[in-house]
């Protein structure tokens, strides 16, 4: 006992600190303005986000709304994929999901509740062309009017992004999906029917969700509708498709819309993280996010594949015309990244100079065991955005964690370990624009507990607990931090 200060001594000398009229000087000496004895030292000016940052709540169609057969809406590709036996986790689908399509009042309300000022939510395709392409169908496109209406009501702006992964199932059938030029094209018509319609009262349309998602987990692993296994050549053909469609959807969107609207993308930009913040690793993670994003976001903001991307595929590079690449690579008025888990990314010698390190086994995760935990990814993410292409307005589309959420007794869930995540990937957010960075905005994935794709209903990801015999949503903890954020604009 005679060197360590065992706890009890420990605070009673802190205790005395506390006491005492000046604060002891060992504190003194690093913290001058500011007095740690009050609660109002915490959370201080230097956490703030700026003035205006908006902050918002993420949903998608097939994960939220049900009424898969409603008002005319034609089968999605997730409709026919989740009713096959053994792709979903329980063979759940999303037939009812959260009800959300005759929910959608009370969830404006549990929006409003944590005075959120933004909504991304996305239109599910084949209520709008149940056939993907053709004769349109109002009814469809009428209930996002309601949904709009109601978010305007409740001052809540909506960002409405078009391709949430549900493929109208007819294009699957008829063209083979995004293995088709054609469905570039209808989803480009489809863009530009539905802005042409919503743009009225809908500033923000994002074209497509995560590239490196659904084509990778749709059409190369199988995990996700449609669930093919392409080979090498055919599968990047369908990449530059998707890219395509795109491109000319953002084309359609400028055609069609209301002057002044805006269009970006969302995409789960694969961030490298410098293993240290010295100059060798940032210069490399910086390369490397080049590379590792070249079939999505770097043809589409630099207008050509890398060099290294189209040797490396040789044979199976995709066969693209120089028209292609202008239409990928139309401007954009902002870029929207997803954020979740980091690429660490060290300097070494290679050709490529730079290689990406694995997560050992140990490395912390969430619920989803992909979900590894790397805050600083929501830091490196827009600051490569800003540097490598000179991105002026950035958004945090998703972000957010899975937790494994049991109600008490009492039904309140404490998911404190969902509180620490994003009480550390907000800080790191905050490090961001305090550093200059562009991001004007936060959506947080998700408002509620949802569809979770081939995971089914296992993994929540909600601020808000769904009971999915009831309907009912409760607002876990992380809902009261997350008011809390917003109402003051800073880390809490
Ligand atoms: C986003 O994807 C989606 O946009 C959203 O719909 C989804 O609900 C949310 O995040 C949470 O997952 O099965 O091991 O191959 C995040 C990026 C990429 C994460 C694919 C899961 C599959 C891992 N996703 N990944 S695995």
């Amino acid at each position: 006992m005679s060197r360590k200060v065992s706890r009890r001594t420990f605070g009673k000398i802190a205790g005395a600190g506390a006491l005492a009229s000046t604060a002891p000087p060992a504190l003194n000496s690093f913290v001058s303005s500011q007095d740690l004895r009050t609660p109002e030292s915490i959370g201080t000016a230097s956490r703030q986000f700026p003035k205006g940052f908006l902050w918002g709540t993420a949903t998608a169609s097939y994960q939220v709304e049900g009424a898969v057969k409603e008002d005319g809406r034609g089968p999605s590709i997730w409709d026919t994929f989740s009713h096959m036996p053994g792709k979903v986790v329980n063979n759940a689908n999303g037939d009812v999901a959260d009800d959300h399509y005759h929910r959608y009042k009370e969830d404006v309300q549990i929006m409003k509740s944590l005075d959120v000022r933004a909504y991304r939510f996305s239109v599910a395709w084949p209520r709008v062309f149940p056939q993907g392409d053709g004769a349109p169908n109002p009814k469809g496109l009428d209930f996002y009017k309601r949904l709009v209406d109601e978010l305007l009501a409740n001052n809540i702006q909506p960002f409405c992004t078009l391709y949430h992964w549900d493929l109208p199932q007819s294009l699957q059938d008829r063209v083979g999906g995004w293995e088709s030029r054609d469905t570039s094209k209808a989803f480009a018509d489809y863009a530009g029917f539905v802005a042409e319609h919503l743009s009225d009262r809908v500033k923000h349309f994002f074209t497509i969700n995560e590239f490196g998602a659904f084509v990778e987990l749709g059409y190369r692993t199988g995990i996700h509708a449609p669930g093919l296994r392409l080979p090498p050549g055919r599968f990047n053909q369908t990449r530059h498709h998707a890219v395509l469609g795109h491109g000319l959807a953002v084309q359609a969107i400028r055609a069609k819309a209301k002057p002044g609207t805006k269009v970006g993308l969302a995409e789960n930009l694969n961030i490298c993280v410098p293993v240290i913040e010295t100059e060798p690793h940032i210069e490399a993670a910086t390369r490397a996010t080049r590379e590792l994003n070249a079939q999505y976001m770097t043809v589409i903001q630099e207008g050509k594949y890398t060099d290294a991307y189209l040797a490396a595929a040789g044979a199976n590079a995709p066969k693209f015309t120089p028209e292609d690449l202008k239409s990928i690579s139309t401007p954009l008025d902002f870029a929207g990244i997803n954020v979740y888990t980091p690429t660490y990314v060290r300097a070494d010698n290679s050709p490529l100079g730079f290689t990406s390190v694995h997560h050992p086994h140990s490395f912390p995760h969430m619920a989803s065991t992909w979900l590894f935990v790397g805050p600083e990814a929501i830091y490196w993410g827009p600051r490569h955005m800003a540097r490598i292409w000179n991105v002026k307005e950035i958004y945090i589309t998703e972000n957010g964690c899975s937790s494994a959420d049991i109600p008490g007794v009492d039904g309140t869930v404490d998911d404190t370990d969902r509180v620490m995540y994003l009480r550390n990937y907000l800080t790191q957010l905050q490090r961001a624009t305090s550093e200059g960075v562009p991001v004007r905005g936060y959506f947080l994935w998700s408002l509620m507990d949802n569809f979770e794709w081939a995971d089914g209903y296992t993994n929540r990801f909600g601020l808000h607990y769904v009971d999915y015999t009831t309907q009912k949503r409760t607002p876990k903890l992380s809902a009261a931090f997350y008011r809390e954020v917003i109402a003051r604009n800073t880390v809490t």
